[in-house]
């Protein structure tokens, strides 16, 4: 397919059109055309970081100051900086059209600024910290415009971003309600994701199993790529736009 025109196979503007309830299930790749980095891959952050250090509990305990360190590049650099682009405005728009829940990876907040309303962030968002005492319930709140000096709670622990590192449980009822969600669908988005990273990689086979139409937008394959019923091999930006114009417009 060429992505600069793209066309679509008759049964999946069929089934998108006659579906009621969709939903988006999105990675980092969504982002990429907003700037931001994705983590796997060539250019992917875990080339030149590592997660252990850098995004999981004991990481954070070793380093605190490391960790924010990272952050605060990934805020000042990217996310402060970044704006919805093209893919994340076609899913706003996808609203018009059909019930859409939007299950997103990603903390970057891009699916709330580009107007999408019913949004469940798996993996939390880098514009909230909480404190990394676990039973401390004083620290959440914003994160601070100026991440120059740690962050620290009331309490005296560190403030730590309100995301979720490797072997931490997903937030309580997210991950249950886009469960229910893919469950209920009639299609599926997976847009921009390695479909590697677990519980979220569950999601699209919930679909499937449920008898869900999913079409996957990647420029490269993924382990989900043989199993669903279309891939779209492109960038979201350019794919999802032209999309939800073919079947709705
Ligand atoms: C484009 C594009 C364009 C590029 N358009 N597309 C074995 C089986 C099952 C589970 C496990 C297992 N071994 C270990 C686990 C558990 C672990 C896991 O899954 N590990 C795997 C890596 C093996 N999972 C966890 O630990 C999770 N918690 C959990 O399981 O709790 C239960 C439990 C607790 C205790 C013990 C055991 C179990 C938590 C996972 C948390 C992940 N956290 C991160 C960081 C978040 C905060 C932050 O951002 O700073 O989440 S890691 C990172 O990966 C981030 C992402 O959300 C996540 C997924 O990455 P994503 O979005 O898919 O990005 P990429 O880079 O991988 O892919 C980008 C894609 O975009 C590519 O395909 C490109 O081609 C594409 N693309 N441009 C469209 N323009």
């Amino acid at each position: 397919m060429n992505p600069d025109a793209p066309e679509f196979r008759s049964g999946t503007l069929e089934a998108l059109k006659s579906a009621t309830r969709v939903v988006a299930l999105t990675g980092s790749g969504i982002s990429a055309e907003s700037g931001i980095p994705t983590f796997r891959g060539e250019d992917g952050l875990w080339k030149g970081y590592r997660a252990e250090e850098l995004a999981t509990p004991e990481g954070f305990s070793r380093n605190p100051e490391r960790v924010w360190e990272w952050y605060r590049w990934r805020l000042d650099d990217f996310f402060r900086k970044a704006k919805p682009n093209p893919g994340h405005l076609a899913l706003a728009r996808l609203e018009e059209f059909v019930d859409l829940t939007v299950v997103t990876q990603n903390i970057d907040g891009l699916h709330q600024r580009a107007g999408n309303s019913r949004i469940l962030e798996l993996h939390g968002s880098a514009w909230r910290v909480k404190c990394s005492r676990q039973q401390c319930d004083l620290g959440h709140g914003k994160t601070p415009d100026s991440l120059e000096k740690m962050p620290v709670c009331e309490c005296g622990a560190p403030l730590r971003p309100d995301v979720v590192w490797f072997g931490e449980m997903l937030p309580p009822g997210v991950l249950e309600d886009g469960a229910a969600s893919a469950s209920a669908c009639d299609v599926a988005l997976v847009v921009g994701t390695s479909a590697l990273v677990y519980p979220a990689a569950s999601l699209p086979f919930l679909a499937l199993e449920a008898g869900a139409f999913v079409i996957e937008v990647n420029p490269a394959p993924t382990p989900l790529s043989s199993q669903v019923q279309e891939c779209l091999c492109g960038q979201a930006g350019k794919i999802l736009p032209a999309l939800i114009d073919a079947a709705f417009v």
